[in-house]
């Protein structure tokens, strides 16, 4: 069951730049950084709020790797903005699972790693009205 948004994905060109606009704009502080090289982003999480399943919610603001992952061809494609949204499940496994039987197509065989040790995988934006959109178990759910 999907219980929280757990993130927005933003795509931008400067990290360090955008880190420091939504900290100067709105006070949000970095809680997280990683780089995760299978998916091609550097990548800050700044914590929104926590939720009532025990989960939070987050910003991912994601600046690529290099220019043929996912979030470096959307960029040169479409500029900075809003990338994804991921839905917040104690397990991704049976909702990715639930999902593809209702005919979306579900870009992973088996979730992937993603932030914070988190269990991730993607549905087809051309399937989702246009919004990529990604599903997440974090890992003190799994
Ligand atoms: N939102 C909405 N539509 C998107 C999209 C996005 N983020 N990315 C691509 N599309 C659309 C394109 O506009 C294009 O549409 P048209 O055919 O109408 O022009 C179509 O999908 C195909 O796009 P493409 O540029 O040819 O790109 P690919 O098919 O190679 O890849 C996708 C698209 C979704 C399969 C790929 O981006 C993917 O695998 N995404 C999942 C992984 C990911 O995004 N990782 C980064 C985030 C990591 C994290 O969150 O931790
Ligand atoms: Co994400």
């Amino acid at each position: 069951m999907l219980t929280r948004i757990d993130h927005i994905g933003i795509a931008c060109f400067d990290l360090d730049r955008t880190v420091e606009f939504y900290r100067a704009t709105y006070g949000f502080e970095v809680h997280h950084t990683e780089v995760n090289e299978e998916q091609g982003v550097r990548e800050a999480m700044l914590r929104i709020n926590g939720t009532s399943d025990g989960g939070a919610s987050y910003l991912q603001l994601l600046e690529p790797t290099r220019e043929d992952s996912a979030v470096g061809k959307w960029l040169a494609k479409n500029g900075e903005g809003v990338h994804h949204i991921a839905f917040g499940t104690a397990d991704v496994d049976q909702d990715a699972s639930d999902i593809r039987g209702k005919g979306v197509r579900v870009l992973y065989d088996e979730p992937r790693t993603g932030s914070m040790g988190s269990r991730i995988t993607f549905l087809h934006p051309k399937d989702c009205h246009g919004v990529l959109t990604e599903l997440v178990t974090a890992r003190d759910e799994h």
